[in-house]
């Protein structure tokens, strides 16, 4: 029998790392799969994917805050740029570009460059109209929404939609202020 090399500790926690990736990914298609079954509708099940992500960003955002050690940001070029950068990186392993500014800076794209939930995935001509990956539009919503900031995340391009990219498109449509919690008096 041939002998087995040990491997090194580093070359075992990157194979549980992809492990962990694919299992992710294929339990989320397991998922958009079965609310299409559910649903019928594509529409409804876009909906439901931003709803669920939307659920997931409004307590995401304390893991966020908390891990990543951030404080307020001075704008929303800057919010971009974290999310861009550093939650995306977080939570889904890839980075962002952030592009396309509106000149008044409340309305920006960020565009993925790797797209990790779409591995593994062919969508068949029935699911034409499906935004598969709109549980991420429904993250970033639900996620800003806790940090005062009312936004609407839509997808422009979409590879899955024959597209050369995948871009989401985010606008600052409200900053809410934050209340002070007592009565000075
Ligand atoms: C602040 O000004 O309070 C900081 C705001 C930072 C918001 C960052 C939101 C992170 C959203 C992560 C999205 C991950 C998508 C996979």
């Amino acid at each position: 029998m041939a002998p087995v090399a040990p491997r090194s500790g580093d070359a075992v926690f990157a194979n549980i790392e992809r492990v962990n990736a694919e299992l992710f990914t294929l339990t989320y298609g397991a998922i958009v799969r079965q609310l299409l079954t559910d649903l019928e509708e594509v529409e409804e099940v876009n909906k439901q994917l931003d709803q669920m992500g939307y659920n997931i960003g409004i307590r995401l955002i304390d893991e966020f805050l908390a891990k990543s050690n951030i404080s307020r940001c001075v704008d929303f070029k800057e919010t971009a740029e974290v999310i861009a950068k550093v939650g995306f990186k977080m939570f889904l392993g890839v980075s962002a570009s952030v592009t396309n500014w509106e000149a008044d800076g409340t309305c920006c794209s960020l565009v993925l460059e790797d797209n990790p939930l779409v591995d593994f995935v062919e969508l068949p001509d029935t699911c034409q109209g499906l935004y598969y990956c709109n549980i991420l539009s429904g993250v970033i919503r639900g996620a800003l929404e806790m940090v005062s900031m009312k936004t609407e995340v839509t997808w422009v391009r979409d590879m899955l939609r024959g597209d050369d990219a995948y871009e989401l498109r985010v606008k600052l449509l409200k900053q809410v202020p934050e209340e002070y919690p007592y009565k000075d008096d």
